[in-house]
């Protein structure tokens, strides 16, 4: 049971616990926010209703990780990150050995999970069986059962935790699992206790990666996704879930339920789907004119162009420049890749020029995509999955802390249209 990380933890919440009652008791009162008509009807864009302290991404700067910039991190395992998101300092060699030895011991997946994804229809979307399993993994969650034998509600965070180190130890099995039923690859590919946790991803895809660059692409891959602050889709829609002390497993789902639309994760598969269609339907490498006539057609549609836009960013998503470094270091010749190139040129001066998005640069799907088609993964179906095995991550680690915490209850109040006319008036 990830001694070490389990004892840091038990340190640092007494403390953490202590901090936010005197914030609340001397400054409860104090306004830090307001909620203007437009945010109302606006998707809540800017309102500031929740801590979270995992990470917070700056308009300008993008995702920062307990203080440390996402670029700066590029290096590290995804366990690393994980530990960082959770207590707020990377592991020392005995804490990192502690957390990898404990998700090892845990990666195996019940039986009934794998029958009950062989029941499916084989063309389900990967989304839906990914989706499907965290819930029915919820059978064993040690925190439900916790509850209902009266475990103390100081004490819930020890049990969330257990939960939270299961999913992440199961889920990259999970995953490639679905990836190898899905698209037809052959037998289920066990873990192997010797790799870290995205290689052994990488390698349970059953993908040749005879240099290892897939598995390096993963380790990246995982650290960029890992966590986005709290008010995304998916962090807002788990915390909230968690709030009513539902398990992991319900919440964790419930989450990745919103990653699996097309404005949030789906942005992954809908960015590689448009590049390969424009490459397909224009029969050639396009020229620019080519690129910005496809793009102008495709707003005009009445679509977004996906992987640029965001709702805080207004840069460059540095997550998309990490993918981009690795793929000028790389693939600088991949046919796909150069496409995502041609349109981190050519997109930004058109959606300025229709002057409706805010945020007209590229986000994280702008540049995943290509990196998994060239490595040998084209199933872009597939790629929410990818994103999801990462964000679970982020996700537990705030869940963990909001139980930790003792988070209450989500519930803000909602108003009538007659009541806004009213206030109007
Ligand atoms: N292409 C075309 N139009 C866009 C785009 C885009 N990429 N981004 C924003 N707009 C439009 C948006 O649809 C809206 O139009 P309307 O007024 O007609 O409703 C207008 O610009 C204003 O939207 P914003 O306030 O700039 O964006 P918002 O905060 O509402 O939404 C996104 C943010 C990310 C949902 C939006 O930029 C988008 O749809 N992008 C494309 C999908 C995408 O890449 N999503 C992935 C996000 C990252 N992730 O991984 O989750
Ligand atoms: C994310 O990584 O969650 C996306 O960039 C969406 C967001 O932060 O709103």
């Amino acid at each position: 049971m990830a001694k070490l990380l389990k004892e840091k933890l038990s340190s640092l919440l007494p403390g953490l616990r202590e901090e936010a009652k005197s914030i609340v008791k001397d400054h409860g009162k104090k306004n830090i926010s307001e909620v203007t008509i437009d945010q109302l009807y606006g998707g809540m864009r800017g309102v500031k209703g929740l801590v979270c302290d995992t990470s917070e991404v700056g308009l300008d700067t993008g995702l920062i990780i307990r203080g440390i910039p996402i670029l700066e991190l590029t290096g590290k395992l995804p366990e690393e990150v994980f530990y960082l998101l959770l207590t707020g300092a990377l592991p020392t060699d005995a804490e990192l050995k502690d957390l990898k030895d404990s998700l090892a011991e845990r990666a195996s997946l019940p039986q009934y999970v794998i029958d009950m994804l062989n029941a499916l229809p084989q063309e389900t979307h990967p989304m839906i069986m990914l989706n499907s399993a965290m819930v029915a993994l919820g059978h064993d969650s040690k925190f439900r059962k916790a509850y209902t034998e009266g475990a103390a509600k100081g004490n819930l965070w020890e049990f969330m935790l257990d939960d939270c180190l299961d999913i992440i130890a199961k889920v990259p099995v999970l995953a490639a699992f679905i990836y190898r039923k899905r698209f037809g690859k052959g037998e289920m590919i066990q873990p192997d206790k010797n790799l870290d946790w995205a290689a052994n991803y990488a390698k349970m895809l059953g993908i040749q990666d005879d240099n290892g660059k897939l598995a390096d692409l993963m380790r990246l891959y995982m650290v960029l996704h890992s966590d986005h602050e709290g008010g995304n889709v998916s962090a807002f829609t788990t915390y909230t879930v968690g709030s009513a002390l539902s398990d992991a497993y319900y919440a964790i789902s419930a989450g990745l339920n919103g990653l699996a639309g097309p404005l949030h994760g789906l942005a992954n598969q809908e960015c590689l789907a448009f590049i390969v269609k424009m490459r397909s339907d224009i029969g050639h490498p396009p020229t620019d004119d080519e690129v910005k006539d496809y793009c102008q057609k495709l707003l005009d549609s009445g679509r977004v162009i996906p992987g640029y836009g965001h709702a805080v960013l207004r840069v460059t998503d540095p997550r998309f420049t990490a993918f981009l470094e690795f793929g000028n270091k790389f693939i600088p010749d991949d046919e796909i890749f150069k496409i995502v190139k041609q349109l981190f040129e050519l997109v930004p001066p058109i959606l300025i020029e229709q002057g409706k998005a805010k945020d007209p640069w590229p986000n994280v799907d702008a540049g995943s995509g290509s990196m998994l088609y060239h490595y040998g993964l084209k199933e872009y179906e597939y790629y929410t999955v990818v994103f999801s095995v990462s964000r679970i991550l982020g996700l537990s680690a705030q869940l963990i802390l909001a139980r930790g915490m003792n988070a209450s209850i989500v519930r803000p109040k909602s108003v009538s249209t007659d009541w806004v006319k009213k206030q109007i008036a």
